[in-house]
């Protein structure tokens, strides 16, 4: 129909100029956009309803099949609360009107202990391989601002969100933030920035990670946690001047490793308190610290966060945990009581084990004390029912945890990580095996120095545990032959120095024997890298792929293969953020109706009909859809 109203349109038949045409003719060119848009659409559904989900990861179905049932809120007076408009009360307020410095007063001078919510970051990074989409929490959003809009801040953006979001649910994480900003004005937003590394794995040039906290800021973001994960103060910096320039709340923070109560581990009090003075001194609105392996045990907790609060007493203190081996909510409790401002749970179904300790029990522990966050508890449990059809719906992500692991102590592995070692070894049938990584992931670290694992050196322990069990290397034999070895990519940038400098010095004679005859960086690598050349990024991101905004820039420069897969994965199925999850990862039921809103006002109303027989001589099959009232077919090459 659209060629047929193009032919026999009258400014085409008299052949006037193109563009003319365009400008002209709005409504065609809508009508060519929404439909070729559709057609995408059918190319994606006909293809899982073929092939079945080819998002990495997915193991099977979804267990949750029905429609989401959404919570009603009551205020604590009981009162029905309307959640058709975003509340505008919060902490948030504070920022934009008193600016970073305001806002580290007014907590400081808060009397509760604040909550930050990590269901929309870390939670799902480390239960749901941190495949939770936009679309879950823009239906969530508004509930939300209401829910908890006495929290610290939500923890919505950052740390493996950024490149997830782009490589495997084909998403533009810019478009995420603003979109979630649009629909909670009211609470803070807190991102993870790894330091000189930005949301990347290894080191960029420092103006990449100016320009990227620009854009984050001006794109919604206010309050920035940046770490670095070798503790490393030189590559901390680069992040925290990035944060100061960008005009974000900085969050600067300190990684928490090993065991500070036992007196023969590396990193002790003294440790932490020297890194602590280092932070103080550059200067920083809030310290932050952090556990990322779920370490930190009540009685630490009560150490560390007591001995900072008594030297800095002005300084605001946020503590973010994993409940890896259960002790989170005690350890939370702990450093409230010891003096923290702000410490993180997450919603009660997305919470425990690798994620956050559950916000439930924390409120529980803490209301009607002097430390009452100041949270609505009915209005957290409701929400709380979102979550739990949430989690159905994306259980073929699941690693499968039952329980707490209180071998962390041991092995030390950070709570997103061990997820997805699990389901690594799960989905390659290799239990035993999976006992035999953590063993090696102990060693690898004791090989490597005993060194702060984190994104990124996290994953460099984690290769090197996986390279000595799957070539059968023990302890001894990596030190032994580490001349002639071939060692992980990870590790040898590692070595090279392009993480940054590990506390104590790299190991030797194992960092040269690896190394060989590649660089050893001695500096931050920041100074031995050019810096990006942003104009010349402009243009070749223009040529390549028709655009120039400074968001696409910056994730072009933080991820330039993954930019560029996942351009090309828009360009031959759109924009997939609107179709709803349930049929984003699963094919439909025949004749089951769905709908998606494509833009506002232009939905599809569609209907899988029916799948057809493969061609032997093609190899692909003919997919039927209804789509608004009409057949359509789409040519699907049958992969299985
Ligand atoms: C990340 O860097 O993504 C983390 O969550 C580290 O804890
Ligand atoms: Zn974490």
């Amino acid at each position: 129909p659209f060629l047929a109203s193009l032919l026999t349109h009258p400014t085409f038949i008299e052949g006037s100029c193109w563009t003319t045409f365009i400008d002209d003719t709005p409504e065609l060119f809508k009508l060519v956009g929404s439909q070729n848009r559709a057609q995408k659409l059918l190319q994606y559904l006909g293809d899982l309803a073929v092939n079945g989900s080819q998002i990495k990861g997915q193991i099977g179905e979804s267990k949750f099949k029905g429609d989401i049932i959404y919570p009603v809120l009551h205020d604590k007076d009981g009162k029905e609360i309307d959640v058709s408009v975003p509340c505008q009360e919060g902490w948030k307020k504070v920022i934009d009107e008193q600016g970073p410095e305001g806002f580290a007063k007014a907590v400081r001078a808060n009397k509760g202990c604040l909550l930050m919510d990590t269901t929309w970051r870390d939670a799902h990074q480390s239960l749901l391989a941190t495949r939770v989409r936009t679309v879950d929490l823009l239906n969530i959003a508004k509930h939300t601002s209401h829910a908890l809009n006495n929290a610290w801040a939500l923890e919505c953006w950052g740390g493996a969100t950024f490149d997830v979001a782009m490589r495997f649910l084909y998403e533009d994480p810019f478009d995420r933030l603003r979109k979630m900003r649009k629909l909670v004005p009211n609470i803070p937003f807190q991102m993870l920035l790894r330091g000189a590394n930005g949301v990347a794995y290894s080191s960029l040039p420092d103006n990449a990670i100016e320009h990227f906290c620009v854009q984050a800021k001006k794109n919604g973001m206010d309050i920035f946690r940046v770490f670095d994960a070798l503790n490393d103060i030189d590559q901390l910096e680069v992040g925290m001047k990035a944060v100061k320039q960008a005009g974000g709340v900085l969050e600067a923070t300190v990684c928490y490793s090993g065991d500070m109560l036992n007196p023969k581990k590396k990193y002790n009090l003294e440790y932490y308190m020297n890194l602590v003075d280092k932070i103080v001194k550059i200067g920083t609105h809030i310290l932050g610290i952090k556990d990322m392996a779920g370490v930190l045990k009540p009685k630490a907790a009560r150490m560390l966060i007591g001995t900072i609060r008594e030297k800095y007493p002005d300084l605001p203190i946020h503590v973010h945990t994993h409940d890896s081996a259960g002790t989170g909510v005690a350890s939370m409790v702990a450093c409230a009581e010891a003096g923290a401002d702000a410490v993180d749970a997450a919603t009660d179904s997305m919470s425990g084990m690798t994620s956050q300790p559950s916000i439930g029990a924390i409120l529980a522990s803490l209301e009607g004390t002097d430390l009452d966050p100041g949270l609505n508890g009915s209005a957290v449990r409701a929400l709380d029912t979102y979550w739990s059809q949430l989690r159905l719906l994306y259980s073929p992500f699941e690693a499968g945890l039952t329980g707490p692991d209180p071998e962390v102590y041991e092995h030390e592995i950070p709570g997103g990580q061990l997820t997805n070692l699990i389901f690594q070894a799960s989905q390659l049938g290799l239990g035993a095996q999976w006992l035999e990584t953590k063993k090696a992931y102990e060693q690898a670290n004791d090989l490597l120095g005993d060194i702060v694992k984190v994104t990124p050196t996290s994953k460099v322990v984690g290769d090197m545990a996986q390279f000595m069990v799957t070539n059968k290397l023990s302890y001894d034999d990596v030190q032994k032959k580490a001349k002639e070895l071939d060692f992980p990519g990870s590790v040898l940038e590692f070595f090279e120095g392009l993480m940054g400098q590990p506390y104590g010095g790299f190991p030797e004679p194992l960092r040269s024997d690896a190394l060989r005859d590649r660089r050893k960086m001695d500096k931050r690598p920041g100074l031995y890298l050019d810096p990006i050349d942003f104009a010349k990024v402009k243009k070749e991101i223009k040529e390549k792929f028709n655009t120039s905004s400074e968001t696409d820039i910056a994730s072009y420069v933080m991820y330039p293969k993954v930019f560029e897969e996942y351009r090309g994965f828009v360009d031959k199925y759109g924009d997939l953020s609107v179709l709803p999850t349930k049929y984003f990862l699963n094919r439909p039921e025949i004749n089951e109706e769905f709908h998606v809103e494509l833009e506002k006002g232009k939905t599809l109303i569609l209907k899988l009909l029916a799948i057809g027989p493969l061609s032997d001589e093609t190899g692909q099959r003919e997919v039927f859809y209804e789509m608004n009232g009409e057949v359509r077919q789409v040519t699907i090459d049958d992969k299985k």
